[in-house]
């Protein structure tokens, strides 16, 4: 048995995952949508808060709400995920969130263009990155900080990157950002810098602890590290038949069961999902539904007919066009990040 402490059951508290059964809607329900929050959610007063526009640009500016809401908006269907999904599932398990599979959801996300705001700031010659930085403070790895990560300025001028004071249809709740936050399309889930306070053109690499140190796949300690970015293919399906409270085990009886779920990539379309009923001996092709959007997941469908009572184990695993494909088993690294290992989905026909 898999045992886990007292402060992993605090953080995965605070921090709830998707359901796997609301993988039926296409866009998540607001209160269904995964949440992760580092330190504390942070109180922010609408009436004075101002979104600061400064650094490397010849026009610094600084935004009301009722300004930012004035302006041509954008609304964009995203699947977001967090890049430690999956991350229980290591043996060895880094201490962080301990996510199994359900740090994932999908928004409409409304906003003004990014790329609009820097155009209006005027960046700067020489400007290389922009930091986006969040209200929220804390510790982390010893360092005192505000959450902050940044993007190059050639992904900060990327395709549908909003500043979002929406989601599905209402202005952000407080823990999702309240009252604005970034939307980066196909990234993982920490790129989406929530409660901003202000954006910083910069002329050197940004080096903050979220950047520098965390979210980047490390072999050991010493290593340096590779950066996460896009988030790669992942396909699961939404457990079928009947559950046991609180085991979760299920059952299905013999006939026809229809399998359903979902897939998504950040690096492009997905390209086929594919389901084992036998823990991965034998795969077997799903239908495709029509994408929701460029970036969001993709339903799929397939018939499987048991017909002898017993153990089953379920599997299914995506492949995108950029000819990414889910591994069988999960790969390691210090940080417990982006372990996109096939679910399995154990059930009794009975
Ligand atoms: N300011 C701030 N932004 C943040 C975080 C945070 O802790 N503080 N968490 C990040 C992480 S790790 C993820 S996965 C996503 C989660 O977004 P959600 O809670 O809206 O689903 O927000 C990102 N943005
Ligand atoms: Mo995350």
């Amino acid at each position: 048995m898999t045992v886990f402490t007292l402060e992993e059951l605090q953080q995965a508290a605070r921090n709830h995952g998707m359901p796997l059964e609301a993988l039926r809607y296409d866009v998540t329900p607001v209160g269904l949508h995964y949440l992760l929050i580092h330190f504390d959610i942070p109180a922010v007063d609408p009436e004075s808060w101002r979104l600061e526009i400064g650094g490397k640009v010849a026009r610094p500016l600084s935004l009301s709400l009722a300004d930012l809401r004035a302006r041509p908006s954008q609304e964009v269907t995203v699947t977001m995920e967090c890049a430690g999904n999956g991350r229980a599932r290591l043996e060895e398990r880094p201490f962080s969130q301990p996510w199994l599979h359900e740090a994932v959801g999908t928004a409409r996300w409304r906003g003004i263009p990014l790329l609009d705001v820097l155009d209006e700031a005027d960046v700067g010659e020489g400007a290389r990155e922009v930091v986006f930085t969040g209200f929220d403070r804390g510790l982390e790895g010893g360092e005192e900080q505000q959450f902050e990560r940044s993007l190059t300025l050639d992904d900060a001028r990327g395709d549908d990157v909003l500043l979002a004071y929406e989601i599905n249809g209402q202005p952000l709740p407080p823990q999702h950002g309240f009252p604005l936050r970034l939307v980066v399309p196909g990234w993982y889930g920490m790129t989406n810098v929530k409660w901003l306070a202000r954006i910083t053109v910069v002329d050197e690499p940004f080096a903050g602890y979220q950047q520098r140190h965390a979210y980047r796949i490390k072999a050991d300690d010493e290593d340096e590290g590779r950066p996460l970015n896009r988030i790669p293919p992942r396909a699961l399906l939404i457990p079928p038949g009947t559950p046991e409270f609180p085991s979760r085990e299920r059952t299905v009886p013999p006939g026809l069961c229809l399998l359903e779920g979902r897939a998504w990539s950040g690096f492009g379309p997905i390209a086929g999902v594919e389901v084992s009923t036998d823990g991965g001996e034998s795969w077997h092709d799903a239908d495709l539904d029509p994408p929701v959007s460029p970036w969001a997941w993709r339903g799929w469908r397939y018939r499987w007919e048991p017909s002898t009572p017993g153990a089953y184990e379920l599997r299914c695993r995506a492949r995108d066009d950029a000819g990414n494909v889910q591994p069988d088993e999960p790969a390691w690294n210090v940080g417990g990040y982006s372990n996109n290992a096939a679910q399995r989905v154990p059930v009794t026909v009975a």
